[in-house]
């Protein structure tokens, strides 16, 4: 038997082929994976969402956390005590810590959840729920790269301690450099394929693959194959270590 995952202490690429479905009080009629957590070593959580039923339930508490909610393909609409949206393929949602919330999609839909313990920033109030369409964001070259596009989700407001980006490479496009920051990642590979390097590894990539990167985890990304490769990630930023 063989599998592509792998799990190590400072990196992570799990591959749909050894996914098992968690089980949470009062959710059903989907399945929710839990790719990366703090049970890894994580500093936040990644899940994935698949609703397999009209009648379903997907529901966060208000707490500490903070939430992104990316919908990979399918419609949901969220709910929370002052508002609801209504979002499509590529649509995404922040909910700020303290925002009791339930996403309801029609069946196939695929979403994305990040979930972390937010930071206040003194002289910053907590963002209020902000949405939008991640095919309306305005793609910049990465570092002057036209062939590797990056769109910045959230706003660049220090408020906000975490970015969630799409980057999009061109075949044969790749990261500039093996990049060593103390930001975190969760990634999920949304289109295409290629090789990431995770510090010493190089690990054949491709849809669907998630992976995790802890601070200061080498990275290195080659786009390869016939299509653009495209990858959602989270970055923790915006807070003195
Ligand atoms: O934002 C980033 O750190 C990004 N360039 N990292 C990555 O794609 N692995
Ligand atoms: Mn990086």
């Amino acid at each position: 038997m063989h599998t592509r995952t792998r799990i190590h202490t400072r990196h992570a690429l799990i591959a749909p082929d050894g996914y098992v479905p968690s089980a949470f009080p009062g959710w059903f009629g989907m399945t929710c994976f839990v790719l990366i957590s703090p049970a890894m070593g994580a500093n936040f959580s990644q899940f994935l969402i698949v609703i397999d039923a009209l009648d379903h339930h997907v529901g966060f508490a208000a707490d500490a956390n903070e939430h992104v909610i990316y919908v990979e393909k399918g419609d949901a609409v969220i709910h929370w005590a002052h508002g609801q949206c209504t979002l499509s393929d590529g649509g995404f949602f922040f909910a700020p810590p303290g925002l009791a919330m339930t996403a309801k999609g029609t069946v196939g839909t695929r979403m994305t959840v990040y979930r972390k313990v937010y930071q206040p920033l003194e002289g910053y109030e907590i963002p209020q729920p902000l949405w939008g369409e991640s095919n309306k964001i305005k793609a910049e070259p990465f570092l002057g790269n036209p062939r590797a596009m990056l769109q910045t989700l959230l706003p660049i407001d220090p408020a906000f301690d975490m970015a969630v980006n799409i980057f999009t490479y061109e075949p044969g496009a790749t990261l500039p450099f093996v990049e060593t920051h103390i930001m975190e990642h969760g990634l999920l590979m949304l289109s295409g394929q290629g090789v990431y390097r995770l510090e010493e590894n190089y690990y054949p990539v491709q849809q669907g693959d998630a992976i995790w990167m802890a601070p200061y985890c080498p990275q290195w990304f080659a786009a390869i194959g016939d299509v653009p490769a495209g990858y959602l990630y989270h970055k923790d930023i915006h807070r003195l270590p």
